[in-house]
């Protein structure tokens, strides 16, 4: 068999969110792999510059640009100045979101839609934008950064697991659209992972900490490597025909309903 088939060679990939975190691993999976990759945020130019040349000091063929992906007018903008001066998306990776840990029965509603703004609106605008010209060159990759908040509930996370599960039935039907187009649209869930989200919960003794131990059955955080195969294989012509699929890189977590506490 072919390794072309998982060929990512000077293929241009935007990763929204991706100066830290799921998405920088992501972005450097990609660009390891040949693509040039386009590392996107918008805290802060700083971060996005210390990403980029983290990236360039392996190697890597990286820009950047700063823009806010629930802004429509930013985006167009960005995606036209993109495709001007780096060349046309090939792979677009809809990564940014943010997480509030709040009871529902607390929740603003301000902060319930703040999240899914970005973990959900972001992703439709993005990637609106940038099919529009996949289309007219009838051939692209979408990958939505899903969640296990797409496939279960889990206290204190509602607008976000509201957000995951809206953001995997929005895969499903920009698959169902786009297609016909020679565009794969498909979704990453990545379990519990080793990142700055998860800090706060992953603090050794924290109780959510044992308990992710113990309900994954690979029996350890993910880290942010081990994403970089889904990624590398969604956005090749090995999935060319694989559309509207979460692939879920979770250490076993939905596999499973869990053993007993005292079970080793
Ligand atoms: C949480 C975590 C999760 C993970 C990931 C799980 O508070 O439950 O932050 O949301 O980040 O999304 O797939």
């Amino acid at each position: 068999m072919s390794l072309d088939l998982f060929n990512v060679e000077n293929k241009i990939a935007l990763i929204t969110g991706s100066t830290h975190g799921l998405g920088l691993a992501m972005a450097k999976g990609l660009g390891l792999a040949g693509a040039t990759i386009i590392i996107n945020g918008n805290s802060s130019q700083d971060k996005i510059d210390k990403a980029v040349s983290e990236c360039k000091a392996e190697g890597i063929k990286a820009v950047g640009y700063k823009f806010n992906v629930t802004e429509e007018a930013e985006v167009i903008s960005a995606i036209s100045k993109i495709e001007i001066e780096v060349g046309p998306i090939d792979i677009l990776i809809n990564n940014a979101g943010i997480i509030k840990r709040t009871p529902l029965i607390d929740m603003e509603v301000a902060d319930f839609k703040a999240v899914v703004n970005i973990d959900l609106v972001s992703p439709f605008i993005v990637s609106k934008h940038v099919v529009k010209n996949m289309i007219q060159r009838n051939q692209g990759k979408v990958i939505n950064i899903c969640s296990m908040m797409s496939e279960l509930g889990r206290a204190n996370v509602g607008a976000y697991a509201a957000a995951k599960g809206g953001l995997k039935m929005l895969t499903q039907n920009m698959a169902t659209e786009w297609a016909k187009h020679n565009i794969q649209v498909n979704g990453i869930g990545p379990g519990y992972f080793a990142t700055s989200q998860t800090a706060p919960i992953r603090v050794e003794g924290h109780p959510f900490n044992d308990f992710i131990i113990s309900r994954t059955p690979a029996a350890r955080w993910g880290n942010p490597e081990d994403l970089q195969g889904a990624t590398i294989f969604l956005s090749s012509k090995a999935s060319d025909f694989v559309n509207g699929h979460v692939v879920y890189v979770d250490g076993g977590i939905l596999a499973t309903i869990g053993k007993p506490s005292n079970e080793g």
